[in-house]
């Protein structure tokens, strides 16, 4: 009798098991050019970020987020296919002109957006692409986006906004694009929704031109660029309001990251190094996950998480299966996040600079490869300095970053043992993915002609 009581009621246990475990919305605001060190609660004293150390308190904060690349196109595409820029055909950032007229995100590649409409969510893109447009399957639309507004990349004058595949305003002025697009941002989470949404937020906020809104001048009294930081961080608070008002704060993950160190302008203490390099500080950065009553408030962790982890957590998340046709990088960390357990499943992390693998890390230990100017990709062919760091490197180096994360004490000649496995992997990732003298076993051709030129 009970058996048989078991499996009347099983089917309607298993609906409501599947109801319960409701998709959720998801929210990435995604940063530009922000460092480790440019927020507050990563123990920055020179801006204020309320809104997104909020996020950081109430939710999961990493110390150990790393991105895909320290430049802002390969950085995406990245985060965008959970595979490494070398992988997936982006290793060069792209610019809107003559030589990287028929470089962009390859049709092939799955992308997040790609994989949460097979699970029936509505996907908004706006801000900062940075993939391409013009060719054949780049554009946000074609990546699996249902709607977009935003710039093709950087800002530059004259550059337009678009809405969709339609110029939506000429010339618009920079210190004014936040605000359009927070507005944008605010009014699409108001909408009523059907469906479960994800909305892809690119600021951005803080690469060059440093140009807060006049709103924002002088608010903090630190400064312009802390003045331009905290504009940003405006646009985090008003985009949680409107979730709160929204009423679905208990079903929307707000994920906080950026997409490579800072540039002269900002900081990434304690880490060394900034943008355009692979030192932690051009490649760690801040990443937060917040979703009230499913991530526990409070964590801060140092486990290995990445950029590229968003794809496999998402599609966790939305109950849908990750692409078979493609290799992923990234892993699905969502138990590091929800505090289940404390060691990343990553076993290793690959450094790459363009065309150019610099470093290898298995857990605390980190090497540094030999590298010539050559092998550089443009953006770090010059300017050796606070932010380039090792542009050139003549003899491998290896810190410890549990206790050197500021990668200053060279332990090369103490650990022979480490150093032996780091360049076995270094030597299998190559074969894999490539660099600039190989063409990897699993690596979408570039493309490029002359890889490390800029124009
Ligand atoms: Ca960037």
């Amino acid at each position: 009798m009970h058996k048989i009581l078991l499996q009347i009621i099983t089917p309607f246990l298993v609906t409501l098991s599947l109801c319960a475990k409701k998709q959720p919305n998801i929210i990435v605001i995604f940063a530009d050019d922000l460092g480790y060190g440019d927020v507050s609660c990563y123990g920055s004293k020179s801006v204020k970020t309320p809104a997104i150390d909020a996020l950081a308190a109430e939710g999961f904060r990493s110390t150990d987020f790393l991105v895909g690349s320290s430049v802002c196109g390969p950085s995406r595409a990245a985060l965008m296919t959970g595979r490494y820029p070398m992988r997936c055909g982006s290793p060069i950032s792209r610019h809107y002109n003559e030589k990287h007229k028929d470089y962009g995100l390859a049709a092939a590649e799955v992308t997040i957006a790609e994989q949460l409409k097979k699970a029936g969510y509505y996907n908004k893109m706006i801000g900062k692409w940075h993939l391409g447009m013009e060719v054949k399957g780049s554009h946000p639309l074609d990546a699996g986006f249902d709607s977009y507004y935003g710039l093709k990349g950087n800002y530059f004058k004259g550059c337009s906004l678009w809405r969709d595949r339609k110029k939506h305003t000429e010339a618009p002025k920079f210190n004014k694009i936040t605000k359009l697009y927070t507005k944008d941002a605010v009014a699409f989470i108001q909408q009523k929704h059907e469906q479960p949404f994800f909305l892809y937020f690119a600021h951005h906020i803080a690469h060059t031109p440093i140009d807060p809104n006049s709103e924002f001048r002088g608010s903090t009294k630190l400064g312009k660029y802390a003045d331009f930081v905290y504009e940003l961080d405006d646009s985090v608070r008003q985009v949680r309001e409107a979730v709160e008002q929204a009423g679905i704060s208990e079903n929307t993950l707000i994920v906080f990251l950026s997409d490579n160190g800072p540039t002269w302008a900002g900081s990434a203490d304690p880490l060394r190094g900034g943008k355009y390099v692979t030192m932690e500080g051009s490649m760690r950065v801040p990443g937060i996950f917040h979703w009230p009553e499913t991530i526990p408030s409070g964590q801060v962790s140092d486990a290995m998480v990445s950029s590229m982890d968003l794809l496999p957590i998402f599609s966790h998340l939305a109950g849908v299966d990750l692409p078979t046709e493609t290799t992923l990088d990234g892993k699905n960390t969502w138990p590091v996040i929800l505090g289940e357990i404390d060691k990343s499943p990553h076993k290793y992390f690959h450094y790459y600079n363009g065309l150019s693998l610099q470093a290898v890390r298995t857990e605390d230990w980190k090497i540094h490869l030999p590298r010539t100017s050559a092998e550089q990709p443009y953006w770090a062919k010059t300017g050796e300095g606070k932010i380039k760091v090792y542009t050139t490197l003549d003899e491998p180096v290896l810190y410890n970053l549990k206790t050197d994360v500021s990668e200053n004490v060279n332990l090369i000649t103490k650990h022979p043992e480490i150093v032996k496995e780091l360049k076995i992997e270094a030597k299998r990732i190559i074969q894999e993915i490539g660099d600039n003298h190989t063409l990897g076993s699993d690596q979408r051709p570039h493309g490029l002609v002359n890889p490390n030129e800029k124009n």
